[in-house]
C-alpha cells in the first residue's frame, strides 16, 4: 500500500527532508508521520469513522497535505476540492459525496459559512487560516494510532470530481490499490530516487499534482519542494538554481517558461526528469524545449479515474508527438469504437485501459461506471488514438466533448446546463477552439430568446457565478442557428469550423 511505503520512509529516514513550503521550515519524514498521526487522532476526535467523507477546499498549503494523509490513514475518504469552485459548485460536491466535515478557508468564512445548514451530512464545517501553525492544534492528539492501516487494497482512500459527458460531475473512486499500483509504476518507470529533490508548481488537489509529483516524492523518499502558485520567472529562475532534479507541468506551463525564456539559452540538462502532461504536448514546444533548455521533455498520458497510463521512457526514445508505451502493469488497447474489437497497429481507434490502477467506479453511480466499462473489465478513455508497430501510441482526438484549458478538463454540458439558466438564452453549445497558451479555449455560442437583450460580458459574468472561472466561457458568439445532424443534433465539428478562427 502506498501508505505501507510511506510508514517506512518515516522509520528509516526521519530526519531527511520530505516536504518544504517556499520560506517555512522545512518538515522531516519523522516530523511528517508524526503531524499525520495526530492528525488522524484530530478526525477520529471529531467523529470521523473509515469510509466517512473528508473534504478539504483549502489553498496549497501543509494542512492540506496533513489531512489528506491522515485521512487515508485512518481509513476515511479525502474529497480534494479546487478553491476556484464558487459556493454552488462545492455545495453539489458536498451533497453528492455526503461528506461530514469540510476543512475550508477562514477567508471564506462570510461565502460559505451557511453551507452547512443546507446539507445535512455535513457535521462540522472548520475554518483555517493556512498560515497558522497546523502542529498546535493538532498537539494534543498525540499518541498511538487509533485506528490500524487500513488493510484493504479495495477500500477508496479519495474521492476525485470529474465532469461527464452528458451528467452534473462523478466521484472517481481512488482505492489504496489504485494508489499503490500507480506509484510503483512510475517509480519504477521514472527512476524515482531518495535523492530526488522535485520542484512542486502544479494545484494538489488533481491526480497530477497529488499522486504523480506528490506522492512520487514522498514514495522515493524524497524532497518536494512546494511553490503555492505557478509563476514562469520564479519557476525558471529555480530550475536554473541546480537544487532541483524533477519537474513535472501541464504544457500551457512549459508554454509559460518557453515564452519566459525568449531569445535566451539555459542548460536544463543537469535535471534528471522533465515531464509533462494532462493535455497533448504540442510538437512546436517540444522542439522548442530543446533548443532552448537543452532537455526533451518527457511525455506521458493519464487521466483522473486511473492515474497514469502510458508514458515516454527515461531512457531511450522520447518520441514527439506521442505519449509513449504502457506503463508497468498496464494493459492498453486501441478498439474499433462501434464493435469494441482490438485494431491492428496503425488504425485510430478508442483507446481503452486495465489494470491495478484502475478505479473502481463513480460514488453512488453504479450506471455510469457500467457504462464506463466494457464487460470484460476495459475502461473507456474517450480517447482516441492509435498504437505503432513499436508499441508506442499516438492520440489522435477525442470521441467525448470535452475541452482541456491549461490541463484542465472542462466539459461542455455542464457549462450548457450553466448558460440555459440565463434568460436570454433559447439554446446554446460549448466548444474548445484552439489556443497557443491555453491549448484550448472555452468558447459559448449562442442563439438568444427574440428580444432579448445581453452581451458577451454579462454571460461570463453569469457564468462565473456558477461555476468555477477555468470553465466559464472566454468568449461567447451570438448566432441564429446551429448547424444540426438530420436527428436534430448540433454538429460541434461544425460550429469549431466555422468559429475558431
Ligand atoms: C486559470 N485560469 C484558467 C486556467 N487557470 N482559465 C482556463 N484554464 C485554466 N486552466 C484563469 C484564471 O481564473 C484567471 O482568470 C486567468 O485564467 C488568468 O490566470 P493566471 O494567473 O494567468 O493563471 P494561473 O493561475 O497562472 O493558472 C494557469 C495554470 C493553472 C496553467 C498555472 O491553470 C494550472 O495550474 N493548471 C494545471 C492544472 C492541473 O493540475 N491539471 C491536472 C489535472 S489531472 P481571471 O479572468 O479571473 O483573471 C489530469 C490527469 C493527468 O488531467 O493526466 O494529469
Amino acid at each position: 500500500m502506498f501508505l505501507d511505503a510511506l510508514a517506512e520512509r518515516y522509520r528509516n529516514q526521519p530526519d531527511k527532508v520530505a516536504i518544504q513550503f517556499s520560506d517555512d521550515p522545512p518538515v522531516s519524514y519523522g516530523g511528517l508521520a508524526d503531524t499525520v498521526n495526530r492528525t488522524g487522532n484530530y478526525l477520529i476526535s471529531l467523529g470521523i469513522a473509515p469510509g466517512d467523507r473528508v473534504a478539504a477546499q483549502l489553498p496549497k498549503c501543509l494542512p492540506f497535505i496533513y489531512l489528506h494523509l491522515a485521512a487515508a490513514q485512518i481509513g476515511a475518504i479525502f474529497l480534494p476540492l479546487n478553491p476556484a469552485y464558487p459556493k454552488a459548485e462545492l455545495r453539489y460536491f458536498l451533497a453528492d459525496s455526503g461528506a461530514r466535515l469540510l476543512f475550508a478557508d477562514r477567508q471564506k468564512q462570510a461565502e460559505i459559512g451557511a453551507i452547512q445548514s443546507e446539507l445535512p451530512a455535513l457535521e462540522a464545517l472548520v475554518f483555517i487560516n493556512p498560515a497558522d501553525s497546523w502542529e498546535s492544534r493538532v498537539a494534543r492528539h498525540s499518541g498511538e494510532r487509533r485506528h490500524p492501516l487500513p488493510a484493504d487494497s479495495d477500500q477508496t482512500a479519495m474521492l476525485l470530481y470529474t465532469s461527464g459527458t452528458t451528467s452534473r460531475p462523478k466521484g472517481a473512486q481512488i482505492t489504496h490499490g489504485n494508489l499503490t499500483a500507480n506509484i510503483t509504476a512510475l517509480h519504477e518507470a521514472w527512476g524515482w530516487r531518495a535523492d530526488d529533490v522535485l520542484l512542486h508548481a502544479l494545484p494538489i488537489f488533481h491526480v497530477h499534482g497529488l499522486v504523480v509529483a506528490l506522492h512520487g516524492a514522498l514514495h522515493a523518499g524524497a524532497a518536494a519542494v512546494m511553490l503555492p502558485a505557478f509563476d514562469a520567472a520564479t519557476v525558471l529562475g529555480l530550475l536554473c538554481s541546480r537544487r532541483f532534479t524533477v519537474f513535472m507541468g501541464v504544457p500551457t506551463m512549459h508554454r509559460r517558461l518557453y515564452q519566459q525564456a525568449g531569445d535566451q539559452r539555459y542548460d536544463l540538462s543537469g535535471m534528471r526528469l522533465l515531464t509533462s502532461g494532462s493535455d497533448r504536448l504540442p510538437d512546436d514546444l517540444f522542439f522548442g524545449y530543446q533548443q532552448t533548455f537543452n532537455v526533451t521533455l518527457l511525455e506521458r498520458y493519464g487521466m483522473t479515474e486511473t492515474g497514469m497510463n502510458l508514458s515516454n521512457p527515461l531512457h531511450g526514445e522520447r518520441r514527439v508527438g506521442s505519449v509513449g508505451l504502457p506503463l508497468p502493469g498496464v494493459s492498453a488497447r486501441i478498439v474499433d469504437p462501434k464493435t469494441e474489437t482490438p485494431l491492428p497497429a496503425g488504425e485510430v481507434g478508442e483507446l481503452q485501459i486495465k489494470g491495478a490502477h484502475v478505479f473502481k467506479g463513480y460514488w453512488g453511480q453504479p450506471e455510469k461506471t457500467a457504462e464506463a466499462f466494457t464487460p470484460d473489465g476495459w475502461l473507456r478513455t474517450g480517447d482516441m488514438g492509435a498504437r505503432e508497430p513499436d508499441g508506442y501510441y499516438t492520440l489522435k482526438g477525442r470521441a467525448k466533448d470535452l475541452i482541456i484549458t491549461g490541463g484542465l478538463n472542462v466539459y461542455p454540458p455542464e457549462v450548457e446546463l450553466a448558460l440555459m439558466e440565463h434568460p436570454a438564452v433559447a439554446a446554446c453549445a460549448v466548444i474548445g477552439c484552439p489556443d497557443e497558451e491555453w491549448g484550448e479555449q472555452v468558447v459559448a455560442v449562442i442563439i438568444p430568446k427574440a428580444d432579448a437583450v445581453t452581451n458577451e460580458a454579462e454571460i461570463c459574468a453569469f457564468c462565473r457565478e456558477q461555476l468555477a472561472a477555468y470553465k466559464a466561457p472566454r468568449r461567447v458568439l451570438f448566432v441564429d442557428e446551429f448547424p444540426a445532424n438530420a436527428l436534430g443534433k448540433v454538429q460541434k465539428s461544425k460550429l469549431r469550423e466555422a468559429l475558431c478562427g
